[in-house]
């Protein structure tokens, strides 16, 4: 670092200081999530020089002690005096806040989006950060410790190559604990790749040997990502409708494929930042979507079997489609930040669908039949559904006057305070009826046979002798009429015993939460109970453990000689006493339970379609593969 601070100086200092005493307000967390946002926000800026036209290849490796690097074929950080700071540019670019470089607003830049804070923030968070910079036939580099530079940019050496390679470890003291995951990199890489076609990207974890390595480059950019999420379903027609097209320097690139199923998937990005709230464009496709389909059926031979116009429901069932829209000042609102504001994009968005959806239609005669045809088959079953409803409605069903007869209701009515058990198998059932707490805590008891909620269509879910006392007993309605605000319980906790059929009955609630009360597990209100595999008794003491694993280490922490040992094996929930079911499982003071989360989408209705859906050698190939974890889903 020079020895003479000016003002500029200081003002980069105070920054770095800034990033360092609040990390969350950059990068949203200190957690896992942070920590992985770090890798992001360098590749994002090199996704930014791919946008311009610069750079065809990224690559992150995962080095070992968890170094993270990232080398573009960029055109390189500038390192040119900059005429204000009077330092290299890359200096300028590391250190100082918000320079993420392309100043132009015209580009649409996604380091300028969500948390879009520039690589000074992943700088200031490293103990120690290293680039070097391919450019002018030589390779510039510079070395900072917590963002401070250690010495002056110089050259180390010549190359023909342009590029950048940015190397750095997260600061061990920030993070609370620093381990990243090949998955969650691997899903977000993968994304990203889709998102930008044509680029190739690729994930090495150097930890291991020997190493892993996945490359990711789709030429068919969100094309390729229908085709991807669409891979376990069935397809009703070939190809994926696709287009990209500009107005007003708003890109869209769009592409949808329906399936046999009944799920609606839609996929928003708003300059690669998924926006899960959705927003302006989402309802521009929305409408347009609607309009433009309900315009073909007009004219079609099929318009004799309707008589009122398709709903936006109608024709979405079975879609699967991927929007990713470009614009150069986007804003974000919403709770996450993740909803499009600009009201501008949704008349342009509407317009250029309907516009192209329709040309492409004209085009393929025989999917928009297909299309056509699913809708009004869509429609005719709401229609049935809806009767069906009404008529369970009239029969006090889905009220709560009408609580199903097997649930043992809890004393407290604030939903605040209670939690729902739900237990499969009237054994395990009467256990957890006298074992529990009967002030907060109501039992629901399962039986009959279990549905597949991905083969069936809503009236059907409705009607199931299974299902239909979750529903009621939850007291919110399901699908689009859930409600969840009208939620029984705050904590909905699934309770089956840790072998492969619970794992059955886990993943097929899971999906059924997924499928039909969506907002239940993102507003984290679904839990899984969490019974001992073992109880370990030693010197009149006992100590419950999860796993064989923790069997071991707990064991190798006594003395066997001298201690005395007795250890009990669980089989399952069925075998436990009332008293034991309750200390190991539903006491909240000594309970284990895993709360279920859904942090990436692409990645849970993968599982859920894999594990649910019709093709059967990719369901067996996942199941070996992940030996039915749900590890998507929980954290
Ligand atoms: C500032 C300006 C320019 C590019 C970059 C920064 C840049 C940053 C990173 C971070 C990782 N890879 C990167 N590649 C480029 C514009 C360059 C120019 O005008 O020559």
């Amino acid at each position: 670092m020079q020895d003479n601070y000016d003002a500029g100086q200081i003002q980069i200092l105070k920054g770095l200081e800034a990033v360092r005493k609040r990390p969350g307000m950059y990068i949203g967390s200190t957690g896992s999530e942070g920590l992985h946002h770090l890798v992001y926000e360098i590749v994002d800026n090199s996704i930014d020089e791919a946008l311009a036209g610069y750079c065809t290849n990224i690559a992150v490796f995962i080095e070992e002690n968890n170094i993270i690097r990232v080398v573009d074929n960029g055109r390189g950080i500038p390192v040119d005096i900059h005429p204000i700071e009077n330092i290299s540019a890359l200096e300028v670019v590391m250190t100082k806040l918000h320079a993420g470089g392309k100043f132009d607003k015209d580009s649409y830049k996604v380091s300028g989006g969500l948390h879009g804070v520039g690589v000074s923030v992943v700088n200031a968070l490293s103990s120690w950060c290293e680039v070097s910079v391919y450019r002018e036939n030589k390779i510039f580099f510079q070395k900072y410790e917590i963002g401070i530079p250690l010495e002056d940019v110089k050259t180390i050496g010549e190359s023909q190559n342009n590029g950048t390679v940015v190397r750095f470890n997260p600061d061990s003291s920030i993070f609370d604990e620093i381990d990243f995951s090949f998955d969650i990199l691997s899903n977000r890489l993968r994304e990203l790749a889709f998102l930008n076609k044509g680029i190739e990207i690729s994930l090495t974890d150097e930890r291991i040997v020997p190493v892993k390595e996945r490359s990711f480059m789709f030429e068919g950019g969100v094309k390729s990502f229908v085709q991807f999420l669409n891979k376990s379903k069935t397809p009703i027609f070939e190809e994926p409708v696709y287009f990209e097209s500009e107005k007003d320097n708003v890109i869209v690139e769009l592409s949808l494929q329906y399936n046999e199923g009944f799920a609606e998937t839609i996929f928003t990005y708003v300059n690669n930042i998924n926006t899960r709230e959705g927003g302006t464009h989402l309802s521009g496709l929305k409408t347009a979507l609607t309009r433009t389909l309900n315009d073909f059926l007009k004219k079609s031979k099929l318009a004799k079997k309707m008589d009122e116009n398709l709903t936006g429901d109608d024709v979405r069932e079975g879609l699967t489609c991927v929007i990713s829209v470009k614009v150069p000042e986007p804003q974000f609102e919403g709770q996450t930040k993740t909803k499009l504001g600009n009201s501008e994009v949704r008349g342009i968005v509407d317009s250029l669908v309907s516009e192209r959806l329709t040309s492409y239609l004209e085009e393929h005669p025989n999917v928009i039949d297909v299309i056509l045809d699913k809708s009004i088959t869509a429609s005719k079953a709401r229609a049935a559904a809806k009767r069906a409803r009404d008529l369970t409605r009239r029969k006090g069903f889905l009220e709560t006057s009408g609580l199903p007869g097997k649930l043992a209701d809890c004393a407290d009515k604030n939903p605040e305070n209670c939690e729902v058990y739900i237990v499969e198998g009237d054994s395990a059932g009467g256990s957890a009826k006298m074992g529990r707490d009967r002030k907060f805590q109501a039992i629901l008891p399962l039986w009959g046979k279990m549905i597949n909620v991905e083969k069936t269509r809503v009236e059907k879910v409705i009607s199931n002798e299974k299902m239909l006392p979750i529903i009621t007993a939850l007291g919110a309605n399901i699908a689009d009429e859930f409600n969840l605000e009208k939620l029984r319980y705050h904590k909905v906790i699934i309770m089956a015993d840790a072998d492969v059929d619970g794992s059955h009955i886990r993943t097929l609630l899971l999906t059924f939460f997924f499928r039909y009360m969506r907002p239940l597990i993102e507003e984290g209100h679904v839990y899984l109970a969490m019974p001992p595999l073992y109880k370990i008794t030693a010197n009149g003491k006992y100590h419950y453990v999860y796993d064989d694993e923790e069997k071991d280490t707990y064991l190798a922490g006594l003395d066997v000689a001298s201690d005395k040992i007795g250890m009990q094996r669980y089989k399952g929930l069925g075998e436990m006493n009332p008293d034991q079911l309750w200390h190991t499982t539903m006491n909240p003071e000594s309970r284990m339970m895993k709360k279920v989360k859904l942090e990436d989408f692409v990645a849970a209705d993968e599982m859920f379609t894999t594990l649910m859906g019709e093709d059967v050698p990719p369901r067996r190939k996942f199941i070996e593969d992940n030996a039915l974890s749900v590890s998507n889903l929980d954290v």
